[in-house]
């Protein structure tokens, strides 16, 4: 296989040294500092400071605090913009923002259908009038092993599902990212079935920190982190979050997801972050939060204890 999936990278690679080595070391590393810089086309102090400006996205007003947000210091706004798993576009780390870059993303139609009693189809103006938008900062940990603290912008799913109010038979949410070879250079390389899709069960669906995400750092979504929209799921690993979203399926069986069909030994459906379930090529005890120094202990579901009712009575081993 050509692409370079999570599975085919050693740990290593997952998280290159200009992002974890501290500033000073760095700066005394001058020349080892120059090659890393001329890679990420920025000096390597600005992935450990917080920015002070912003990229000049458009702003989203009136922003609703939420209880869901953690206290935590969020990552840099140009980590969080250059350092994204986005492989319709690139699969390096700094590619997607570069590749990104002119991806069309308006118009832009989300199709909400299957097993609902009233199919919709929204543009991303009316979707975002759907329910105040609410800042939620929330740790994000990718299955590689890094980490980040994000603010996003966006209201919980469960809006919209009420919205459309799925049948009886609805049991599971599919989605699905956009497919558009002509804007898309990642897609040449292969890899994953393509278009990306992924699922919840109903519940996790619902439940009320599964976020459909409409920005970060207060503006619109850059290209790279999925504009225009994306769901955010903060207790499973990053994978779970379908990025530039054009259909929400809901359906009776588990659906089919993207990296699960591409191993299904290492990517399961329900991919909670656990601690004590390794993934078969590295530990996931431990993770490096982007512009740390030293490793932090994983928490199981991401620290996000409130929804560890959703799996009572469920081996999490075997239903990784
Ligand atoms: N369509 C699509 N969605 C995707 C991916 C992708 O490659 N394509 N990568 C996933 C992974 S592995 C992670 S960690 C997050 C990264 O989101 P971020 O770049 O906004 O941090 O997006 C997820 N959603
Ligand atoms: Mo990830």
């Amino acid at each position: 296989m050509l692409i370079k999936k999570p599975s085919d990278m050693r740990y290593s690679e997952v998280t290159p040294k200009y992002l974890y080595m501290n500033r000073r070391n760095f700066l005394a590393g001058a020349a080892a500092a120059a090659g890393a810089a001329a890679l990420v086309g920025r000096s390597a102090g600005d992935w450990l400071e917080p920015r002070s400006v912003q990229a000049g996205g458009a702003k989203l007003e009136n922003l609703v605090k939420s209880p869901f947000s953690t206290p935590e210091k969020y990552t840099s706004y140009d980590a969080i913009t250059h350092y994204n798993n986005y492989y319709e576009f690139s699969t390096s780390k700094d590619g997607p923002a570069v590749k990104a870059q002119n991806f069309k993303t308006n118009p832009w139609t989300v199709s909400v259908e299957g097993e609902v009693s009233k199919p919709e189809k929204f543009d991303i103006a009316s979707l975002m009038k759907l329910a105040p938008l609410e800042e939620r900062i929330y740790r994000h940990r990718c299955v590689e092993g890094w980490s980040i603290v994000v603010p996003w912008v966006g209201y919980s799913l469960s809006v919209l599902i009420n919205r459309v109010q799925p049948t009886s038979k609805a049991k599971f949410v599919e989605f699905t990212t956009d497919l558009d070879p002509k804007q898309m250079p990642g897609l040449r390389e292969g890899g994953l079935d393509w278009p990306y899709t992924e699922g919840l069960r109903l519940d996790e669906a619902m439940h009320p920190l599964t976020l459909l995400c409409f920005g970060l750092y207060g503006e619109v979504l850059p290209n790279q982190n999925g504009a225009p929209l994306r769901t955010v799921i903060p207790w499973k690993y990053g994978f779970k979050c379908t990025k530039s979203m054009v259909k929400v399926r809901f359906t009776e069986k588990q659906p089919a997801t993207a990296w699960n069909k591409a191993n299904p030994t290492e990517y399961g459906f329900y991919s909670n972050v656990n601690p004590t379930v390794d993934h078969p090529r590295w530990s996931q005890a431990t993770e490096r939060r982007l512009g740390e120094f030293s490793k932090r202990k994983t928490l199981m579901f991401n620290g996000y204890d409130q929804v560890a009712s959703l799996y009572t009575g469920m081996d999490l081993r075997k239903n990784f």
